[in-house]
């Protein structure tokens, strides 16, 4: 029986260094030697010509260490850590290296770059002798990702910052290029400030793709450069709109914490709001009742069978691209409606005048929406439905996020597109739009059953796919829509949960719950001392144990 638990205390001792860190780098070594920070610690940067986002990632490491005091010990416990600590080197320095030769371009042009090209490994030695802690990478994007680690490492007792877990050697990389935090603006609007400080807690689980879905039927809060009268009449007031002034003070904020922007303009479904600027481009927009045009209310898709539709698409999707600078560009394409096509008198003479069918006129459209992408010199992504139920033809390079469910990865993948899992069986933050009784909500049926951390964590992303499938995954993302979300609980229904998916992409799946929760505790209460109110996973008294 003592044995036992000399035999657990042993393995907690070897686990328990790793518990603050998340995601868990790919490599980990540590030693158990005590080791606190220096109350004058300082971080040096050994990089020719630092950029200037460099420097501000390096000041808002040292306000997190002074800030965050997650504590682990208790006064009058655990005496012989206690001790330790008491009779520890200090360390006072970290130095901060690009490799030789490597250019130090902005974070955020790093992070602006294709999946596939951006660099964010690193590696990370704290010696346990007090000598200087060093971060190494290719790029100042690995440099940040290796500070998020170093930030991790830090516990706090008795006005101290100490770990028990030196040296530390870090070697560290993502499985996956894409890691994405959908957010839906368009059901209810979020202010610049939450958007930004979703961006701060995506960027310390080391997210790095903020995909906004900006707009959808119900509101339209983009102000695009030559389009302003479809925000000006759609949006929900003349305050609940995104100026090309808050697009660009995101955008720059997010690259600054190694995050690409990758916004969605829905189409041809999901866009009954631009009837309000332009009724001629919106078919059914009127129609009745809406529950047989539409998933929700109001009905309303765009005239893509129409020449003048199209073009005008096709120029406010370039409009919008040139507002983003990220390689990525969302054109939507889910849940289209063909029942209100079937009852829209303008489509139904489009389609006798050119001979078309609905498949080969959305086929149409598709391409030229598309090219006016490409010509913005970026990738197209849409969702699977385009793939699955459409056919449409598109080129090889697209990505397709599968949401309906995990299941239809291995479909996408066997076409030859890249992937992203966005999968509403493990994935979904929200509720959608649960069932709808009149023009409200009604019930939660989505979210039976509730998504937990555990689910998302539980995501494989190679389920079900052959060898080649597999190396079309992108990465994925966890989504929070919102018919029954507002800024009021975005902190809350987001946090921790979608850190789960952050570290099945970056560590790679099969992560053990039991061994993942102190850790996901730690970052939670991190989360919270910077100021995103992420929920308690566990009593507090769990954490309070030595390691
Ligand atoms: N809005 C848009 C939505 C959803 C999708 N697209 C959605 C569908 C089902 C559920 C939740 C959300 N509300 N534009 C699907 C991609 Cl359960």
């Amino acid at each position: 029986m003592s044995f036992v638990l000399l035999a657990l205390v042993l393995l907690l001792s070897v686990f328990s260094p790793a518990r603050a860190l998340w995601p868990l780098p790919r490599s980990l070594q540590t030693g158990s030697t005590a080791l606190t920070l220096s109350p004058s610690f300082n971080i040096k940067l050994s990089v020719l010509h630092a950029p200037s986002d460099l420097l501000d990632a390096v000041a808002r490491t040292k306000q997190y260490l002074l800030n965050d005091k997650l504590e682990r010990l208790v006064v009058g416990r655990s005496s012989a850590d206690t001790a330790a600590i008491a009779g520890a080197k200090t360390l006072s320095a970290l130095t901060l290296q690009l490799t030789p030769g490597a250019t130090a371009r902005p974070i955020t042009t790093e992070a602006q770059q294709a999946p596939e090209d951006r660099d964010e490994a690193y590696s990370l030695t704290v010696p346990a002798d007090g000598s200087a802690a060093l971060i190494t990478a290719d790029s100042t994007l690995g440099l940040l990702r290796g500070l998020t680690t170093f930030g991790q490492l830090w516990y706090f007792h008795s006005g101290q910052l100490y770990t028990l877990s030196a040296p530390v050697h870090v070697e560290d990389s993502p499985a996956y290029p894409y890691r994405g935090f959908m957010l839906d603006t368009a059901r209810n609007f979020f202010p610049v400030a939450d958007i930004k400080r979703t961006l701060d807690a995506m960027s310390w689980v080391k997210i790095n793709t903020f995909h906004w879905h900006v707009v959808d039927s119900q509101s339209f809060p983009l102000e695009v450069p030559g389009f302003t009268d479809v925000a000006s009449k759609g949006a929900y007031s003349a305050s609940s709109v995104y100026t090309p002034k808050d697009v660009a003070d995101i955008v720059s904020y997010a690259g600054a914490r190694g995050i690409d922007v990758m916004v969605e303009i829905d189409t041809p479904g999901h866009t009954s709001v631009i009837s309000k600027a332009h009724p001629e481009h919106v078919a059914c927009a009127e129609a009745t009742p809406w529950s047989t045009y539409a998933n929700e209310p109001p009905a309303g898709q765009l005239r893509f069978t129409s020449d003048a539709t199209t073009n005008f698409t096709a120029n406010l999707l370039a409009a919008a691209a040139k507002m983003f600078p990220s390689k990525l560009f969302s054109t939507g394409g889910d849940e289209l409606n063909t029942n209100c096509y079937a009852a829209d008198p303008a489509t139904q003479q489009a389609l006798n005048a050119s001979g078309q069918t609905l498949e080969q006129a959305l086929n149409v459209f598709t391409q030229k929406t598309h090219a006016a992408i490409e010509a913005a010199g970026k990738t197209p992504v849409v969702w699977e439905e385009m793939v699955l139920v459409h056919n449409v033809t598109l080129s090889n390079e697209t990505v397709v996020m599968v949401w309906i469910s995990s299941d239809d990865a291995a479909a996408v993948a066997q076409k030859g597109f890249k992937i992203v899992h966005a999968p509403s069986d493990y994935f979904y933050l929200d509720c959608g739009a649960g069932g709808w009784v009149g023009n409200f909500p009604s019930g939660n049926s989505w979210c039976e059953p509730f998504k937990t951390w555990q689910k998302a964590y539980s995501f494989n992303p190679l389920s079900g796919l052959s060898a080649d499938q597999a190396k079309l995954v992108l990465g994925g993302q966890q989504l929070l829509w919102t018919e029954q979300s507002g800024p009021q609980n975005l902190d809350s229904i987001a946090w921790p949960r979608a850190a789960a998916s952050a570290e099945v992409f970056w560590s790679g799946p099969g992560g053990d719950d039991d061994a993942a929760l102190p850790r996901l505790h730690d970052i939670a209460y991190r989360f919270v001392q910077r100021g995103v109110q992420a929920i308690a996973l566990q009593p507090e008294w769990c954490a309070l144990r030595p390691g």
